[in-house]
């Protein structure tokens, strides 16, 4: 018998030197599904062709599936052997055909991928390796096939049949059943393969193309949801649009499906033609979805829509490229959502996400690459890095080519790889032949994990004229990587005048290239102040020898809004990380610098929403050597509390100010800035400690008309003691209590509480009636934003660490993939004292030791204990 912890300890690894290109490639394949939510009969026809000269059988990947008959030319065959779970074909000539009928379990399928049972409806999920639990199939994203797909199934019960492409025939069977057929005539891998059967409503739309063509747009949903398609199927339509005018192009099929599915592992899915979507990425009305929902959706439509060329088109040769599709089009749909409103204030949240998600992570045990050389569980590769800093490096070679060559660059990349699996080498490469810039040096950005941090230092000599600029750059070890290389960054310059404000050198953008670089202005007739970084222009941790009078000065009078916000965030931190490390700290320049703020009339009500805000409890711990959870959270609160207090007039008079929005709720940047603005000044209001703070949010968690004035007032309310936060819990539960995405709401605001007995409250709704772990979406609302609220996951009797050790085992068990991303809090152990860093590894070691683990959470498990 295989011995279960030697298999554990030895894991098979996948390495990105090893490609080698498919031994068969499988133009043509047929689908046949007989769909039935206990047993589905998939019969699969593959045209499959051998590759250069070679002599290997035919290897088709399989998974959880029960296999019951294989034919190769239209004869049975038993000559065929399991390798593992891979089905191993002898075959003789360079082109066969292959046909297998299996049988699969959708409704026993609880980890989300393959075919499976959402809300009474079927549908797939095959990224990055689920359609091997469909089928028999070489599932690997550089086999490109065309997909002919059958469906049949009870009509009743499944009235609606959507498969990727489109549609061409469909009809009636005996017994209540009916089929369609669907074709796609573009060449894709497997991963991209979707169908989907169920009772669902549409709301169509359509869209003419710039040549003309138009397309039928649908949005599917349950009937009771309908209403709440409006928003998804508008950002649908902008995104197309946006498509065509940014960077030329143009959808391909006649029509283009989304269907919103309650049991989601991620956000949504690209399949060619037919997107499948979390619902929380659809649905939005004003009643139950925040201004914050509403721009996710947008996002969220736009991202999935946009792969259509960057993802779909063009492909990833292997999952290591997974960066090539997902970086650039993170990179595009961030663009696509700064068009829509406030660019500043999108930059700033992309900005503080990437703090929040993703240098935590390159500063830790899971660090890699934003192209990865090796992994067990490709699942656990959908991270911030790829992701996230994969958008940022995307944006650092748009600033370096400049906009018209970066255009030509990708126009290049489309052309020359359409209908191609391509790599980031690829990507770069094309960018370089239409730039005519070489970027040898920049492609270590492609391979070096790590987060670089600069440190910048002017000197200045009165009367001198002259302005010298001393950079540094160095990246820190991380597993694996001991020594690391400078980086090419893109460093957006200026220096102001700190008499007169007025500049004294315009901006330029540096690219620092050497580990230490000196750049010297001229002209500079008065003592310059230091902004580095607009924009952030390069995904770097900046450490600048600027005063808390420079911080503050540039917080008054910078134009570049990012660095306007940075230097408040600095000042901010850097007086938070003095007073929790028990330093002096000179809270006095932060309240006049938010007053400053506050009561610039210049200001745009989002932007201000987002600088007066203080830097969350885990940035302030990430500048820390060890971090103290309860000192950060009591010099956060304290300083909170003078801001309010102090300013508490101001806070009464933006609060009134915000809500004289006239009347009915409206989707618009204006107004969302000003329900922004309205829900930071009531949190400072509470801070202060009015006495009618409490009463003043119950009031507004009453008149709300819509659900970010609610949600924002409940969050107050939930952090204080008053009688009215338990009415509020009580009466937001009941109101919404049918309503699954509100519901996950009220479990995360309460996860995310700053309150002395979260733990507990989190450990009491873990049995709460409305709480499961088969819902992804719950499990991540509760388990998920508890292990982010860094007080109350870090209690330093070791409670909340195995609360979410026992969790995180129960949940592998259902769905392994949801589970392993929910890890990283317990890898943070190094940045704890020695009490904490030694209970999070014992729970760590907990995890891996625990019997028939998945391999996506061992894979995290024990990188995060190394
Ligand atoms: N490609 C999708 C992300 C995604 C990845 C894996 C999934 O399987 C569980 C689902 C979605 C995107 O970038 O949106
Ligand atoms: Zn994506």
């Amino acid at each position: 018998m295989l011995d279960l912890q030697t298999s554990l300890a030895q894991p098979h690894v996948t390495r990105r030197a090893e490609y080698t290109p498919p031994d068969w490639q499988v133009p043509e394949i047929a689908l046949d599904f007989a769909l039935d939510a206990a047993a589905t009969r998939v019969k699969a026809t593959l045209h499959v062709q051998r590759g250069d000269l070679h002599q290997r059988p035919l290897r088709l990947d399989g998974a959880s599936q029960t296999l019951l008959s294989v034919k190769v030319d239209g004869v049975a065959v038993n000559d065929w052997t399991l390798d593992g779970e891979t089905l191993v074909l002898p075959l003789s000539g360079s082109a066969h055909v292959i046909e297998t009928e299996v049988e699969i379990a959708p409704e026993r399928n609880t980890q989300l991928m393959g075919l499976y049972a959402s809300g009474g409806n079927l549908c797939t999920q095959c990224e990055a390796e689920g359609f091997r639990r469909i089928t028999y199939f070489p599932d690997r994203p550089d086999v490109l096939s065309r997909y002919h797909v059958r469906m049949s199934a009870d009509k009743a019960r499944y009235p609606v049949l959507l498969a990727n492409g489109d549609p061409i025939a469909a009809g009636e069977l005996e017994g209540g059943r009916h089929w369609a057929e669907w074709r796609d005539p573009f060449p894709k891998p497997c991963y991209l393969f979707a169908l989907v059967a169920g009772e669902l409503a549409v709301n169509r739309g359509s869209f003419v193309t710039m040549s003309g063509r138009e397309v039928e747009l649908g949005i599917w949903v349950r009937a009771a949801d309908i209403d709440r398609t409006h928003h998804a199927l508008d950002a649908l339509k902008t995104s197309m649009a946006w498509d065509e005018r940014v960077y030329g192009r143009e959808y391909d099929l006649d029509v283009f499906n989304i269907v919103a599915v309650d049991d989601f592992n991620f956000g949504a899915m690209e399949n060619k033609g037919l997107n499948v979507f979390n619902s929380r990425y659809i649905l939005a009305d004003p009643d139950t979805a925040t201004d914050y929902d509403y721009d996710a959706i947008a996002a969220v439509v736009a991202h999935e829509y946009f792969h259509n060329w960057s993802g779909n088109r063009v492909t990833c040769r292997d999952w290591f490229q997974l960066s090539l599709k997902e970086g650039f089009t993170v990179y595009r749909d961030q663009a696509f959502s700064a068009d829509q409103g406030s660019a500043a204030v999108k930059r700033i949240e992309d900005v503080r996400g990437l703090r929040a998600s993703q240098f935590p992570e390159d500063a830790g045990p899971l660090a890699h690459p934003i192209r990865p050389d090796e992994y067990q569980e490709i699942s656990n590769f959908y991270t911030a890095t790829i992701y996230n800093k994969g958008a940022e490096i995307i944006g650092m070679l748009a600033t370096i080519l400049g906009r018209e060559k970066f255009r030509a660059g990708t126009d290049l990349y489309f052309d020359r790889f359409d209908g191609t699996a391509a790599t980031c080498e690829d990507f770069v490469a094309s960018l370089e032949d239409a730039s005519g810039i070489d970027l040898t040096q920049f492609r270590r950005w492609y391979g070096q994990a790590g987060t670089p941090r600069v440190t910048a230092s002017l000197h200045h000599t009165e009367g001198s004229g002259r302005a010298e600029l001393v950079l540094a750059q160095r990246t820190p070890p991380t597993p694996g990587q001991e020594h690391k290389l400078p980086l090419v960054l893109p460093l957006r310059i200026k220096l102001f005048g700190a008499e007169t404000a007025q500049t004294v050198a315009p901006e330029q953008t540096i690219l620092l290239t050497d580990a230490e670089e000196r750049i010297v202005f001229e002209g500079v007739t008065e003592r310059p102040v230091l902004s580095i970084n607009r924009g952030f222009s390069a995904p770097a941790i900046l450490e600048t020898d600027r005063t808390a009078a420079d911080l503050a000065f540039l917080g008054a009078h910078d134009d570049d809004p990012f660095a306007r916000y940075e230097a408040l965030q600095q000042l901010m931190l850097d007086t938070l990380v003095a007073a929790a490390g028990n330093n002096r700290a000179d809270t006095a320049a932060v309240v006049k610098a938010v007053a400053g703020t506050l009561a610039d009339a210049t200001l745009d009500p989002a932007f201000i929403a987002e600088a007066v805000l203080l830097p969350s409890e885990s940035f302030i711990g990430d500048q820390m050597a060890v971090v103290d959870p309860e000192a950060i959270f009591r010099a956060r609160e304290a300083l909170r509390r003078e801001i309010g207090r102090t300013l508490e007039a101001d806070w009464r008079a933006a609060y009134d100010e915000s809500q004289a929005t006239g009347s009915g709720y409206v989707y618009s940047p204006e107004a969302k800035g000003l329900r922004r603005l309205k829900s930071v000044a009531l949190g400072y209001i509470a801070a202060s400690g009015a006495s009618d703070a409490a009463a003043l949010a119950f009031a507004q968690f009453e008149a709300a008309d819509n659900m970010t004035d609610r949600q924002s007032a409940l969050t107050t309310l939930v952090a204080g003691d008053s009688a009215e936060r338990i009415a509020a819990l009580d009466i937001f539960y009941n109101r919404y209590s049918d309503n699954a995405l509100v519901l996950d709401k009220w479990f995360s605001v309460q996860a995310m509480a700053p309150r002395d007995d979260t733990g507990a409250m989190v450990a009491e709704l873990l049995r709460h009636r409305a709480f499961t772990l088969t819902n992804p979406n719950r499990a991540r609302a509760l388990i998920g934003a508890f292990g982010v609220n860094q007080r109350a996951f870090n209690a330093v009797d070791g409670s909340g660490y195995r609360l979410l050790a026992e969790q995180l085992i129960a949940l592998d068990r259902i769905n392994p993939q949801t589970a392993a991303k929910l890890i990283a809090p317990l890898g943070r152990w190094q940045r704890y004292d020695a009490a904490r860093g030694g209970m999070m590894r014992a729970e760590l070691a907990r995890i891996v030791k625990t019997p028939g683990l998945s391999k996506d959470m061992f894979e995290q498990a024990s990188k995060s204990l190394d």
